[in-house]
């Protein structure tokens, strides 16, 4: 008789927890994780960017605004096939949507000086995981109240 009343008290729990972490899931990333505008301002300086990695997510439209420090620097992204330059006193501006997720590389396209092929930066683009997250640990948590209840 106890043993029931135990059993059907957990199962009333995860049963609760399952439904919080679901409306978790739903109502939260999905504000956070629909597509976004981002803006970025990348300081280009023999022979680096700051800052030399920026993050979006898959989806963001984003907006660099690419400023020269010294001399005339170029962005060229790859992966992504765009570009655009920036002179002293005059800033050049990217505006694309981060479709594809991965690593991307983007690299000075004016020859600035002596190490001017070095000069790099990166483009991290995260796919929306977070939705896929949640909805698995819904799944698990109502898995092991399944267990709980039928064993
Ligand atoms: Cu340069």
């Amino acid at each position: 008789m106890m043993r029931k009343k135990v059993v059907l008290f957990a199962t009333a729990a995860l049963g609760g927890l399952c439904i919080l972490i679901a409306l978790v899931g739903i109502a939260t990333p999905a504000a956070a994780e629909s597509p976004r505008e981002r803006f970025f301002e990348i300081h280009a300086k023999r022979f680096d960017y700051t800052p030399g990695t920026i993050q979006v997510n898959q989806g963001d439209k984003v907006t660099v605004r690419l400023i020269s420090e010294d001399v005339s620097h170029g962005l060229y992204l790859d992966g992504y096939e765009i570009k655009t330059s920036a002179h002293p006193g005059e800033e050049g501006t990217l505006t694309f949507v981060a479709d594809k997720t991965g690593r991307y590389t983007f690299r000075c396209a004016t020859t600035c000086g002596e190490f001017h092929p070095y000069m790099v930066g990166y483009l991290n683009v995260e796919p929306n995981s977070r939705l896929w997250i949640f909805a698995l640990l819904t799944v698990g948590v109502a898995l092991c109240s399944a267990v709980i209840v039928l064993r």
